[in-house]
């Protein structure tokens, strides 16, 4: 039996689009609800709103009792650099992480799935990048310790919804309040200097839901408002559309090269590169495979692929590395 919705309930049903918080997502529902004609045609959705409203009033009850003890922003990094995702309430950030990494986190259909931040693993190439979910970003809600977490990571990936039509301004509205907190997005182009790292940050975007009908006119708005600026990777998720390319922007935004160490008359292992800065050194390199390589450094070997002129030609320590540079340390 057909439902036949009056024409405001389609206009209330827009605002949750934007509702942010779960308060204003269940005046929306009750809203709904007190429009929805009442027939045997809608009962069902009669059904769906009521239990929508009721997790979401459980949800709003709990939360005060979790503030006391605010989630950790803790998270120790583990393999060749740390990707702090975050975006507004149910953009897809877990489910984009689950796809990437083929980890478990939870995804749900309510905002505030993700109530604390936690760590998993992408494998990308012969790398292993770390990929930190996070509870979800609300211009007027930016918990304490979040700044804290994006000042310590490497890069950042913003997951945003194409689905919600205002998906670019939301964005701008995001990166105006992190700036307050003294986090900028940072371009590609040139890695950040040392000194810049803790407030600069080099960001991805995922244009997520990409699989959704008319989201086209979102993502061109998206493309303008930071295309120039910003690596933006439409993505779904739920299909799967999007992940090489931007897994691929993702390690571009860490600005690490990968350098095999080999021991003298051994080959190196392909499976395990040190993961370095780009513009490092053979000094930097010598650091990160043991400190006693620095202080009784005499020379270096270097391999360079496709590069007949650098197989096995000793360098000193200012050489400049690249990435799949192999290096054969002599002390
Ligand atoms: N159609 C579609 N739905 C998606 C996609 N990604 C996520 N979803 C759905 O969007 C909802 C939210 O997904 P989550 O991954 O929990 O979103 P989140 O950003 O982690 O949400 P919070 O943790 O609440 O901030 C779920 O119902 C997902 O099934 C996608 O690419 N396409
Ligand atoms: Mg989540």
């Amino acid at each position: 039996m057909p439902a036949n919705l009056p024409p405001q309930y389609a206009e209330a049903e827009s605002k949750l689009k934007t509702a942010k918080t779960p308060q204003e997502k269940i005046k929306i529902y009750e809203e709904l609800l007190a429009i929805m004609p009442k027939h045997k045609g809608t009962e069902k959705l009669q059904a769906q709103l009521k239990t929508k409203i009721a997790k979401l009033k459980e949800f709003s009850q709990k939360r005060p009792a979790l503030a006391h003890h605010s989630p950790s922003y803790h998270i120790e990094k583990t393999g060749a650099g740390q990707v702090i995702v975050i975006g507004p309430p149910n953009s897809g950030k877990s489910m984009l992480i689950k796809a990437l990494t083929g980890a478990n986190p939870e995804v749900g259909e309510y905002p505030f799935t993700t109530r604390a931040a936690a760590p998993f693993m992408m494998k990308y190439k012969n790398l292993r990048i770390q990929l930190v979910d996070t509870p979800p970003l609300t211009p007027d809600d930016i918990e304490s310790g979040f700044p804290e977490l994006l000042k310590a990571g490497d890069a950042l990936l913003v997951v945003v919804d194409l689905s919600v039509p205002e998906a670019a301004s939301e964005l701008e509205t995001i990166q105006a309040k992190l700036k307050e907190k003294k986090v900028e997005f940072a371009a590609g182009g040139n890695p950040v200097p040392a000194e810049n790292r803790p407030f600069l940050k080099k960001t991805v975007v995922a244009a997520n839901k990409c699989d959704l009908d008319g989201t086209e006119e979102t993502l061109r708005e998206l493309d303008v408002f930071f295309g120039g600026k910003l690596p933006v990777c439409p993505t779904s998720a739920a299909r799967g559309d999007g992940l090489e390319d931007l897994k691929k922007a993702i390690f571009s935004s860490l600005d690490i090269i990968r350098v095999y160490s080999k021991i003298p008359g051994k080959k190196a292992d392909p499976n395990d590169p040190f993961a370095l800065r780009k513009n490092s050194t053979i000094l930097d390199m010598a650091k990160a495979v043991h400190k006693d390589f620095v202080d009784n450094f005499r020379y270096a070997r270097a391999w360079r692929k496709n590069k007949p002129e650098l197989q096995g030609v000793m360098v000193n320590r200012d050489f400049g590395l690249e990435d799949e540079d192999t290096v054969e340390i002599h002390i």
